[in-house]
This record gives C-alpha cells, structure tokens and sequence, in this order.
C-alpha cells in the first residue's frame, strides 16, 4: 500500500492522482495520567502500532471513509461534518478536516481508507491515531504547511468538539511529536515539549503493555465527570489550574474534590521526579513511582477497575519494577516495567493470572518508543 516518496512531493495536492499513505502512532503514557486537562505535565511516548491511512484529494467535496475494521463507507458532504456529524469512528477523521476548516484552513474533500494495527479501546490512543493521521495527510494533500502544534489543536478540537469526548491533548501531542527513542516531556500549560532519551532495552528492560481486554469508551460520562470534578475543585481555590496547586493548598476542599485534586497535583509531581531520575540515567529506579501512580489513580482518582489492579498486582509479584494502568483507564491497558530476563516470567504470570479469574487472556507486548506521524516512505 505504502508508496515511494518522490523528492519535492511532499506538499503537492494529489488530486486525481494515486493515493499514498500517510500513518501515526498509538502511544503509552509512561506517567502523568489525568493532567492534561489540569494544564499538567505528562511523558508519553509512541508506539509501533500505527493507523495508516491511504488518502486522495476528492474534487466533488465530499468526505468519504472505510475503515478494515467496519463494513461499508461513511459518504457525506464536507458541509455536513460538524458537531455529531458523522457519528462512530469516522467522525475522528472527518472532524479533523472539520476543525482545520473552521481555523481558516483550505481543504476540501478527501477519500480515506484506514487500517490500523493500533488495537481499538485498549487505552492506547487508537482515536488520536486516526486523528493525526488524517491531520498530517490534509496538511499535506492540501499543502497547508501547518506545524505539528497547528495540527495537534485541529486534532483536539475534532475530538472535543464533533466527537463529543471531552479528553485533553496529551495523546494528539504525543502521535504527532514522538520520536524513537525518545519519551516527549509534554507541558499541556503552554504546549511546551521536550524529547528525553528513553531506550529501556539499553538498560536490560522492557516496558510491557498488557491491554486487560476490557474496552473503555471515553465520551463516557465517567472521564467527563474528572475533569469536572477537576475544574471545579481549581475553581473552588481560586486558581486557573491545578497545576501550581501544593498538597497543602487543598485544604478546605470537600473529601471527594480533595481526592481528585490530590491525584493531579502528586502526579505532576511524579513526573517530574521520573524525567529527574530518566536524565540521570536511572531508569530502574522508575518503578515506585510508577506503583504510586497507580495506587493514586485507583484509590484518589477511582480510574482503575479490578482487571487493571490484578494485572498491576500480578505484574509486580512476578518480577516488575514498577507498573501502574495508562491511558484514561476504566479497562484498557497497564504498563510494567520489567527487566528482560523476567519478562517471560511476568507474561507468563499474568495471563495465568487472568485465566484462574475467568477473565480473557490479555495481550501483553513489550513497548518499543517509536516515530510519530508521518507520510509513508
Ligand atoms: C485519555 C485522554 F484522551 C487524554 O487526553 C488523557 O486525559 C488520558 O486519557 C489520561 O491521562 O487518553
């Protein structure tokens, strides 16, 4: 499917010509969970997994998407993308083109075909896959020139506003400016990214990522009622974000706010300590921080859910580090960092684990930080 570049190309409209292919990644957040929409800190990196998507400009202005995972196409006028238009997967797409219309941007009708080996639900960011896809095969196909930043926000808004789903930034960020070998220090305040170098196998580890089974749907009133929970609480303090908040600044807060809360400010704080002890070249020494973001995020944020804790737990007993769940949680995935020679072992334990529950075999695969999005070669 994919097709070689030609030199010059890049930004040419490919208006009745062949289609090509343009893919982003899946990511894993390795910590820094439930912030993003508290202007926090988070250090996502990307996955192997990739949804590619093999695009064409359409000169009659309509907007017309398969998908390997669906039957049939969605077939609509550009005109009528908007706000719950279309429903389902494709409104990631559409609402993509959408937004960048709606900043002023010139484009018009595309042809899209997706396949993704991102698995869908698993928490590991299959819709902002999708999303940033689309967006860098429209900058392109349509040569918008637009930055990666430019991009993530249409991306955003695509999610937010014709999706429904409430979510914040940290995972578009993270499709469209990973870079192998790197984990992206991500300021959701001011968009603000750093690349620090990340490349477990350099220290004899793996980061595993055992995607439970358990599907999670974030336009969901549950992810939606955290960020309230959230904002209300930064309100109730008088600040603009948590972000600046201290522990001791929670005081006052009712029980169930000051538990929100105290996830999102002792999670900022992780971040930083991981990114510290990752620029020391101390990977190892990640793993605690890595349980106190779980526990944080099962007991204060109540995100977690039994599957995640046995994995989590099971992980653990059975050689890792360190591990926690990632993603917005409800189902979906955890990570454990594992050195290589208990890989097998943690595998092994946890799968056993989930089948004397009753629960489906998970999948468990080790994380490889890969590249962003990107035209096919
Ligand atoms: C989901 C959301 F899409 C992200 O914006 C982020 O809030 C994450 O959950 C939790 O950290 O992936």
């Amino acid at each position: 499917m994919a097709q070689r570049r030609l030199a010059g190309e890049d930004r040419r409209p490919a208006a009745g010509g062949r289609p090509v292919t343009w893919s982003a990644p899946g990511r894993v957040n390795l910590i820094g969970e439930h912030v993003d929409y508290a202007q926090g800190l988070c250090l996502p990196f990307a996955l192997a997994e990739r949804t590619v998507v093999e695009a064409s400009v359409r000169p009659d202005g309509r907007f017309v998407a398969r998908s390997d995972a669906e039957r049939g196409a969605t077939d609509l006028p550009l005109d009528d993308v908007g706000p719950g238009s279309p429903a389902g997967w494709a409104g990631y797409a559409a609402g993509v083109l959408w937004a960048l219309r709606e900043a002023g941007h010139g484009v018009g009708g595309m042809d899209l075909t997706v396949t993704a080996t991102v698995p869908l639900g698993a928490g590991l960011s299959s819709s902002a896959a999708l999303e940033c896809a689309v967006a860098v095969a429209a900058d392109d196909l349509f040569g918008l020139g637009l930055d990666r930043t430019d991009l993530a926000r249409a991306c955003v808004r695509a999610e937010n506003e014709v999706v429904g789903a409430a979510t914040g930034g940290m995972d578009q960020a993270a499709s469209l400016l990973c870079t192998a070998g790197h984990a992206l220090l991500l300021d959701t305040r001011d968009g603000a990214a750093r690349q620090v170098p990340f490349a477990p196998a350099d220290d004899g580890l793996a980061v595993l990522v055992i995607d439970t089974r358990v599907r999670h749907h974030l336009a969901d009133g549950r992810y939606g009622a955290r960020r309230s929970a959230v904002e209300e609480a930064a309100a109730a303090l008088g600040l603009p974000s948590l972000r600046d908040a201290a522990p001791d600044d929670l005081r006052g807060l009712d029980a169930d706010l000051l538990a929100r809360a105290r996830h999102v400010v002792t999670e900022i704080a992780r971040v930083r300590e991981v990114v510290d002890l990752l620029d020391d070249g101390r990977l190892r020494d990640v793993g605690p921080l890595l349980d106190a973001s779980h526990a944080s995020l099962a007991g204060d944020y109540e995100v977690s859910c039994a599957e995640l804790d046995l994995a989590v737990e099971v992980a653990r007993a059975a050689g890792a580090l360190g591990a926690r769940m990632t993603g917005g949680g409800f189902g979906g995935s955890a990570i454990a960092l594992v050195p290589l020679t208990s890989v097998d072992a943690v595998t092994d334990a946890v799968r056993t684990a989930f089948a004397r529950a009753g629960l489906a075999t998970p999948d468990v695969r080790a994380a490889e930080p890969s590249a962003g999005a990107h035209r096919d070669a």
